[in-house]
């Protein structure tokens, strides 16, 4: 590693001061003086990436493309200056020069190119693919608009256009001379030669040029850097007035209409799939430029695609970037002419799929008359795809219909992304040992029995370096002292070396020390920010992930109700001050969720007005819940809300950043929770709930709602209370109808959260009592951040190395 001097950082920052921005230091903002870092910091890292990418082509390593429709980066500026070692120097460099480091980190804004846990896995793992010295490209969609600002006005979400570039493009390096062309619409026209070979030609097309921004990706104590390429959209012709043919000009304002568009916004619905067609552009865009990227240096270097796929692995996270299939087998045939069966061979043994979700809604299935207008070459290929497989379905199923019916690629006129996917990627796995199972028992369970060996598992991880050293530096401290120095930092196992303090007393109090300062820091942050002032000798309880109803913030707000209702009718009992924390973006069009929002806001102006909960009871909504504020919160936080019903949340990646913090979870044994239970024992964690395969056989036999809100008297007054609503006089009857009666063809409570009512106020009696034992409750905090280890990504990362992407690691 390079290492730089105060003197020599302070040089390079004047430097750029002087030539960008033509500025001194006296006269440079702290916006100049961001830039000018993010640039001196950005030449050291492409120095060592072109490094790292002269060694790939020297000798001719296998590569892996990481292909995302999201990458929830957050900030960079701290974090590459930690990778690359210089965060300390930096940090004096700055003060030396008048300006207050941690100030000119908050003011970057967060690259929120994602809605949520599968962007900010993908940007967990290019950390862990670059640490671990593999040779890796992320590629996505530079969205000029990421993930919407929540506002808050009058109780109900408001989005806000989240123009990130201003400052956040310092990082990102425009490559012209790698543009790449993606073509839409038109035509196909057959050609066939004299030895009968078909020549497709695509005609009246419209173009869209790909144009690549590159960002660097520092690894940690590596000279290795990888890159993240986010591919711009941008029109090939100006539109030209003078034009003299009426065809040319409409075709120029087509072009630079679609081209425009495109790269324009994320799309911010999460778990939920519609069918539009701007989306599919942004697909097919993507997976486009990605491909003939890829193609071209492969090209370059070998001169054949003979062995492409000996030589690349494109891992596709979630069905998003499935084109990605026909695209190659496009390219292989039309482009390097080959068979049928040799251009096949390729694809499958390239490209292998994550799947990210079990939900029925999300599932991503295209109209096929969308396809065919906007893709025809594409068209073509799929078409063929589906027929060659289900001729195999049929041979192997020996023609049960019902299979293969479920199983085909095309049926009704839609075109299934995930059988895709089964049928042409060559390893398909879950994010967590309970989903990988789910896949394998129910959604995909027909594929399964075909090839069970291309189902695998690997859970997903976090990185340990953002979530626990950079954003908790007293834990940090900590782990390094009782781990004997910072080699947990790339051994995450080396963690549980905590874990032999777990009856020293002294140590047990530095974690709750380390906690009550971390709560106050958090605390006086959200004061300035927002004028709400936190009860810090409450527990904090919180609930922070995206707003849907299977993640049941519903079931939090029917027990918070609950625990008001006891403090009314009995103002003077023993009461543990709670204080709970919310944070949750809705789909702005998912109107449910956005009532949800609507009603925690409204029971928390009913909670915290009620002297009758002073210093007991709080409840607040964090606005918008972002990468940058999960940085201040996670530390700060004790109880880990993961109530999802059993068996719908594929792995969850923020109860494994609490549970790095030392929070305690509550939760239904439900994703990865699965496996922080199996590591933790029952006496570490606050289980409750239907397991799972309960949640199936209750539905099978026939779950009635009613029946619990009639026999349970709580639950009931609770219900009643929200139905009639708060102070604000504003009713909440749609909500708790949903829980008590079907309608549009969903069932009544179709999550379960009556069921699991009951248990999961059981489950908050336990905790609140352990946490009135502080001795015990910190033991138990101290052994999950010793026993957290396993979730770091550098292991799920060495677990995609190893069974799916076979790549050697650092190490
Ligand atoms: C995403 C989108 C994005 C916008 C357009 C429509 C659409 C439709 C479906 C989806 C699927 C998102 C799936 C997802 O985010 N899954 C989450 O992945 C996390 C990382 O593996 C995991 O921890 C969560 O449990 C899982 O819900």
């Amino acid at each position: 590693m390079a290492e730089y001097t105060k003197a020599q950082l302070t040089e390079l920052i004047i430097g750029k001061l002087h030539r960008n921005f033509g500025r001194d230091v006296e006269d440079a903002t702290p916006n100049h003086m961001f830039k000018a870092c993010a640039l001196v910091l950005r030449d050291i890292m492409s120095g060592h990436q072109m490094n790292t990418s002269n060694q790939v082509w020297e000798g001719q390593e296998r590569q892996v493309h990481y292909l995302s429709l999201e990458f929830l980066m957050g900030r960079s500026l701290e974090k590459n200056a930690y990778n690359l070692g210089i965060l300390d120097t930096l940090k004096e460099a700055l003060e030396g020069l008048g300006f207050s480091a941690s100030d000119l980190f908050e003011i970057e804004p967060d690259a929120g190119l994602g809605n949520g846990g599968l962007g900010r896995l993908a940007a967990c793992y290019l950390d862990s693919m670059t640490t671990l010295e593999i040779p890796a490209t992320g590629y996505s969609i530079c969205y000029e608009l990421g993930i919407f600002k929540q506002k808050i006005v009058d109780g109900k979400q408001v989005e806000q256009a989240d123009n990130w570039l201003g400052l956040g493009d310092a990082w990102l390096i425009p490559k012209m001379d790698e543009t790449e062309e993606v073509r839409f619409g038109g035509k196909i026209v057959d050609h066939w030669d004299d030895k009968g070979h078909n020549h497709p030609e695509h005609v009246g097309y419209t173009t869209v040029l790909a144009i690549p921004r590159d960002m660097e990706i520092a690894g940690y104590k590596t000279n290795h850097t990888n890159v993240l390429r986010l591919w711009d959209a941008k029109s090939p012709v100006p539109v030209d007035m003078s034009l003299y043919s009426r065809g040319e000009y409409l075709k120029a304002v087509e072009q630079q209409a679609m081209a425009e568009v495109i790269a324009k916004v994320l799309y911010p619905d999460d778990n939920h799939y519609e069918g539009k067609s701007l989306r599919l552009k942004q697909q097919y865009f993507f997976v486009s430029a990605t491909v003939q990227s890829i193609v071209r240096k492969h090209r370059a270097q070998y001169g054949t695609l003979r062995n492409f796929h000996q030589k690349h692995v494109i891992q596709i996270n979630d069905t998003h970037p499935t084109l990605v299939i026909p695209e190659l087998m496009r390219i292989l045939l039309d482009v390097e002419g080959y068979s049928w069966d040799e251009a096949w061979n390729i694809v499958t043994h390239t490209v292998a799929y994550t799947n990210h979700t079990v939900l029925a809604e999300a599932l991503e299935r295209w109209p096929q008359g969308l396809i065919e207008t906007l893709l025809p070459r594409i068209w073509q290929i799929l078409k063929e795809i589906a027929a060659r497989y289900q001729r195999q379905l049929e041979q192997h199923f020996g023609g049960d219909m019902n299979k293969v019916s479920k199983m085909a690629i095309i049926w009704n006129g839609e075109v299934r992304m995930a059988n895709l996917c089964i049928c042409a990627c060559y390893a398909v796995n879950g994010v967590s040992a309970l989903h990988s199972e789910i896949l394998k028992k129910d959604v995909f369970h027909d594929a399964y029995t075909m090839h069970p060996e291309q189902f695998k598992n690997v859970t997903n991880g976090i990185d340990h370096r953002r979530w626990l050293s950079q954003i908790n530096p007293k834990l940090d401290a900590l782990v390094r002292e009782c781990t004997g120095g910072d080699d947990y930092l790339i051994h995450p196992d080396a963690i549980l070396g905590l874990e032999k303090y777990k009856n020293d007393k002294a140590v047990l109090e530095r974690m709750e020390a380390i906690k009550k300062e971390n709560k106050r820091r958090f605390a006086s942050y959200l004061a300035r920010e927002s004028g709400v002032v936190l009860n810090t000798d409450a527990i904090f309880d919180v609930q922070v992930k995206r707003l849907h109803e299977y993640k049941r913030q519903l079931l939090n707000v029917l027990h918070i109700v609950h625990l008001y209702n006891q403090l009314r009718d009995n103002p003077n009992m023993e009461f543990t001050p709670q204080t709970f924390l919310f944070g949750a973006k809705a789909a702005p069009g998912y109107h449910v969720a956005k009532r949800i929002i609507q009603l925690i806001n409204s029971l928390s102006a009913q909670i915290n007005a009620d002297p009758i909960c002073k210093d007991k009871l709080q409840v607040v909504f964090l606005e918008n819940y972002r990468v940058s504020l999960a940085e201040k919160l996670m530390p700060a936080s004790e109880l880990s809300e993961q109530i999802s019903t059993a068996g719908k949340e594929a792995s969850g990646t923020g109860n494994m950043k609490f549970m790095m913090n030392g929070a305690l979870t509550i939760g239904t044994l439900d994703g990865a929770n699965v496996e922080m239970h199996q590591k933790l024992g029952d006496e570490n964690i606050f289980l409750f709930g239907l397991t799972a395969d309960q949640v199936t056989s209750l539905k099978a036999s026939g779950y009635h709602p009613q029946d619990y809100y009639h026999q349970n008297g709580d639950l009931k007054r609770v219900i009643d209370q929200i139905s009639a609503g708060f102070a604000d006089k504003e009713s909440y009857a749609d909500l708790m109808d949903r829980l008590l009666r079907s309608a549009g063809g969903s069932p009544a409570d179709d999550y379960m959260l009556l069921a699991d009512f009951d248990s999961y106020r059981q489950a908050h009696c336990r905790a609140l009592e352990t946490y009135a034992d502080r001795q015990r409750w910190n033991q138990m905090s101290l052994i999950n951040v010793a026993r957290s280890g396993i979730f770091a990504a550098d292991r799920s990362i060495r677990d995609y190395a190893r069974d799916i992407w076979h790549v050697p690691t650092r190490e």
